[in-house]
């Protein structure tokens, strides 16, 4: 990655359908941005010009008043951010709402490096390889301090924040390199926190995960540790006895020992993990230790992943 190979640019190449609507966003609202004050900047100028101390010019107050002017200037602008607002409000809610079918990458942050994991397996440092046309989500969290993925081509960021997961997505739509990188200052090497995006034709990319490597899908690295951690020696079998069975835990409502429900998603399992005495559940006694500073960040990706997938409904019997 060396920042040289980039003549300066005034404008980041841009690679997604939503980059290019993204630029004619900015660009529509500085030309109207420009219309509205442009011409009141002029008139400023002319009135202090012609008004100035001295100048023998007529000052008398003229009672004409001209309502539907007065009111075009004040709806007329209105009208025009206004549809601003509706045009970037759209954009916000496509940018918030990932379609169904992304295909989702875990990202983990840390000083100073990005990791990213394929479904498959497959782990890149600093690197990240897509294929094109299809929809990426990329949920990520930091190890550390606050990070931020920043992808200029696809004009998305989002903050990467220890200890809850954030969501980003795009959909690139022709094949290249692009760069990534790390948008919120975050220490001493923050500013080579940077890193390559690759997008690839479908076909490469599956010839890029057959050659990645990868000592198996999240999932399945998920179920290992579930038992070296230990985690199935309560969760399963006849532990289940003790506790609750986390077969196809993932997004259902938990009933809390304080009242309420709370929905199992990503972030709810990984606090579980790291602090059971948080959200504790009806009908259980509390007895899971904590895997903080024991399980790394790294692992609880893949312990998520695994609870997530085994998705078998268990006879669940608080
Ligand atoms: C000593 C037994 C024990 C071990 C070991 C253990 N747990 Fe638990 N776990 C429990 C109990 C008991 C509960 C329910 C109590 C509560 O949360 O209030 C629970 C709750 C949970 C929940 C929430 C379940 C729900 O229905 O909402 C998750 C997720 C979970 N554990 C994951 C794990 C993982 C992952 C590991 C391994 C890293 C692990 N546990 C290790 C006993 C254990
Ligand atoms: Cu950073």
């Amino acid at each position: 990655m060396n920042p040289s190979s980039y003549p300066l640019a005034l404008w980041p190449p841009s690679a997604s359908a939503s980059a290019v609507e993204t630029d004619y966003l900015i660009l529509a609202f500085t030309v109207l941005t420009l219309a509205l004050v442009v011409p009141i900047f002029i008139g400023v100028t002319i009135f202090a010009v012609r008004y100035r101390d001295g100048n023998k010019v007529n000052r008398e107050h003229s009672d004409k008043r001209d309502r539907m002017l007065e009111l075009g200037w004040m709806l007329i602008p209105f009208g025009l951010t206004l549809f601003f607002f509706v045009w970037g409000a759209r954009m916000f809610m496509e940018h918030k709402n990932p379609p169904a079918n992304a295909t989702r990458i875990e990202a983990i942050g840390r000083q100073w490096m990005w990791k990213f994991q394929h479904p498959g397996g497959q782990a890149e440092i600093n690197d990240l390889h897509v294929p094109v046309g299809e929809p990426i989500l990329i949920n990520m969290i930091s190890q550390d301090v606050i990070h931020s993925l920043y992808i200029p081509a696809m004009r998305i960021q989002m903050e990467t924040l220890p200890g809850r997961y954030t969501q980003l997505w795009f959909q690139a739509d022709r094949p290249g390199t692009y760069r990534i990188f790390c948008s919120e200052f975050c220490g001493t090497d923050h500013s080579v926190m940077d890193g390559l995006l690759t997008v690839l034709t479908p076909s490469d990319y599956a010839d890029w995960l057959a050659h990645a490597g990868s000592d198996g899908s999240l999932a399945e690295a998920g179920k290992a540790l579930f038992s070296s951690y230990g985690c199935s020696g309560c969760h399963q079998g006849v532990g289940t006895v003790r506790a609750p069975s986390l077969a196809g835990l993932y997004n259902q409502p938990v009933p809390m020992e304080a009242g309420g429900v709370v929905t199992a998603d990503a972030t709810y399992l990984r606090d579980k993990i790291l602090y059971p005495d948080h959200n504790k559940i009806a009908g259980y006694k509390q007895v899971m230790p904590s895997f903080k500073d024991i399980i790394p960040e790294d692992d609880l990706t893949r312990l998520v992943a695994y609870i997530k997938q085994s998705s078998t409904p268990a006879e669940k019997t608080p």
